[in-house]
This record gives C-alpha cells, sequence and structure tokens, in this order.
C-alpha cells in the first residue's frame, strides 16, 4: 500500500501558503497555491489582511517525494494592471502552454482576472497587460473538459465583490440579495480556444436542492460563498466551493458543465483560520484533497499552509466527509 508521508503536515513551511490548486501535468504534481505575506495584519471582511504580492509554484514527483518550491513564478510588479492583492490562483494547460489565471484588484480598487502563459509548470509566467476582458470577482478555477473545451469558474463575497456586479456592471453600493432569496452563485465561462479571453459573458451558476428549489441567501451551511472547483467523476461534473461564514467545503453535482447543480453535501469540516479553500485531483487512481489552514502560524488568518489528504466516493458517487484533525 502506497505510504503518504505526508498527509496533513504543512506542504512548505519556509514559506507561508494557501488557495492550493493542484494538478497533474506530466506525471507530476503541482500546486498554485497563494503566497501569504508574513506579516501580522488586522482581520476585517473586506480581506485586506490578504495582501500577496506574487505567485510561488510548488511541485512532488510524486505523494511520498519532498514539495519543492519552485521559486518566484510571477510578482505583480510585472503586471501593468494590478495594483493589489493577487489572490487565489489556478492553471491549466493547452496549446503546448501553462496557463496561470489569477485575481488581483486593478487601479481603481476593483478585482479583476488576469492571465499569464509559460512553457513550464513551474514558470516563470509572463502575464497579458490587461485583465481578462469583461472579468471581475476572485477565485477563478478553469477545468479543460475531455472534448478539449475550457471553462472558468469564479467568484465570491465580500472582499471578492460578486454582490456588486448583481446588475452587470460594478456597482460600489450593490448588496446582497435578502435571506430569503436565491443566493448569488458562483460564475463560468468558456474560455477561448487560445485561453486568453472570454468566448461568452459570463452567466451565473444555479445550484438547487434535491427538490430543484434554489438555495438560498440566508442558508449559510449550503450557499456559495467563494472558492469554486470543478472536477469530474463517473462523468458527472462536481462543483465544490467554500461556505465562507460556516467555514466549510461542499459540493453540488450537475450533468453539464455550466450547471444546474444539486447540492449533495460537506467535503471538509472548517479548519483552524476563517477561511478555507481547495482543489480536488486524481492522482495514480487515487483522488486527494488539497486545502489550507491556519495552523503554522498558530491561527493567523493571512498566515496560512497548504496540506493534502486523501479524498473517498461511496458507491453512489457521494464524496465522504473529511474532518481535517481527524
Ligand atoms: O487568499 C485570499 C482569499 O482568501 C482567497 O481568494 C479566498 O478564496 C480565501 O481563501
Amino acid at each position: 500500500m502506497e505510504k503518504i508521508v505526508k498527509q496533513k503536515e504543512p506542504l512548505v513551511t519556509h514559506i507561508y501558503t494557501a488557495d492550493p490548486s493542484a494538478h497533474v501535468f506530466d506525471a507530476k504534481i503541482y500546486v498554485y497555491p497563494s503566497h501569504d505575506l508574513d506579516e501580522d495584519i488586522e482581520s476585517n471582511d473586506n480581506g485586506d489582511q490578504y495582501m500577496m504580492e506574487d505567485y510561488h509554484v510548488l511541485s512532488m514527483d510524486d505523494l511520498n517525494s519532498p514539495c519543492v518550491d519552485n521559486g518566484e513564478a510571477l510578482h505583480m510588479k510585472d503586471i501593468p494592471w494590478v495594483s493589489k492583492q493577487m489572490w487565489a490562483p489556478d492553471a491549466a494547460y493547452k496549446n503546448n502552454t501553462y496557463y496561470l489565471y489569477f485575481p488581483a484588484r486593478d487601479k481603481d480598487d476593483i478585482f479583476r482576472i488576469g492571465v499569464a502563459t509559460s512553457s513550464s509548470p513551474t514558470g516563470p509566467f509572463t502575464a497579458q497587460k490587461e485583465p481578462i476582458p469583461g472579468s471581475f470577482s476572485i477565485d477563478p478555477a478553469v477545468l479543460v473538459d475531455d472534448d478539449n473545451r475550457a471553462y472558468i469558474y469564479f467568484g465570491g463575497l465580500w472582499g471578492g465583490q460578486l454582490e456588486k456586479w448583481q446588475t452587470g456592471s460594478f456597482n460600489p453600493d450593490g448588496e446582497g440579495p435578502a435571506a430569503t432569496e436565491p443566493a448569488i452563485g458562483p460564475r463560468v465561462a468558456e474560455l477561448s480556444d487560445d485561453m486568453l479571453t472570454f468566448k461568452e459573458a459570463p452567466t451565473e451558476i444555479s445550484i438547487v436542492d434535491e427538490e430543484g428549489n434554489p438555495i438560498l441567501a440566508g442558508d449559510e451551511d449550503r450557499r456559495y460563498f467563494e472558492g469554486p472547483w470543478m472536477h469530474k467523476y463517473n462523468g458527472n461534473y462536481y462543483l465544490s466551493y467554500s461556505t465562507g461564514t460556516t467555514h466549510s467545503i461542499v459540493y453540488a453535482v450537475g450533468k453539464d458543465p455550466k450547471g444546474p447543480f444539486v447540492f449533495k453535501g460537506k467535503i471538509l469540516t472548517p479548519v483552524v483560520g476563517w477561511t478555507t479553500h481547495h482543489s480536488i485531483v486524481q492522482f495514480k487512481g487515487k483522488w486527494y484533497l488539497f486545502y489550507h489552514d491556519s495552523s503554522l502560524s498558530g491561527g493567523r488568518d493571512n498566515k496560512r499552509c497548504v496540506k493534502f489528504t486523501e479524498l473517498k466516493y461511496n458507491e453512489d458517487g457521494t464524496i465522504q466527509t473529511i474532518d481535517p484533525y481527524k
């Protein structure tokens, strides 16, 4: 049986890392995390404590190998449109190119999503000079589907500004729906063949309960908050995400990459620290959950560390809930 020596330990301890997007490229594991600064900044609901400036790519030959920090892959000083806050990234491979998708605030303090390219999974990445036209909010996650079409999922409440886009343009005073109204959903758009633009205007994803009723904004145990991830299992599309204020990773399942998705349950119970953010990847026939907590800093929200653990399905395709501390 494969021994997993790094299970539930921080992948690296020499820097703070968060929001791990894990991928298998050329039979190796690459993790694209946020790089938290080693600064003690007071937390607020706007996320001003997350002042990240660059990205490092982590890699492992397999799950028992040492985790390598491949150094700085992209820094905000090299991206003309960015003012601050390089938040949760994701990566994709297509057209013999590696793409790094990342959210950051532009010079007007509005979150946009940028894309950078490299011939290597570890970078360095060269960013496009402008954000993706029509992009907004945070936490991009990209699925390159089996038919080679690619989809980008994104959006986050509160500091992620998704409430401010409900009319289709940025409203600085925009607020979320009443508790009894349908919750705001994440957004999805198909990407153009060159992976650098949206092929279409993003649409809102519908997440419903088993009876087909929309999950409501007041249902904080189930409603979407931030950190979408999309993976496929047995031909079904699994949309997983953070519930934010209730600190869980949950999931919903659908038949189409754009949904609708039926809420199914909880993947990860709360971790140490306010945020929770994850990815799911298959490697050598097993499935793994990459996630973060704040254990390395003794609980500082903005000083997190990336970990992984095995994820298991039941026979009916549901996912077994993981308690990260058992
Ligand atoms: O790391 C900054 C933000 O915190 C991410 O974009 C969110 O998903 C949350 O983890």
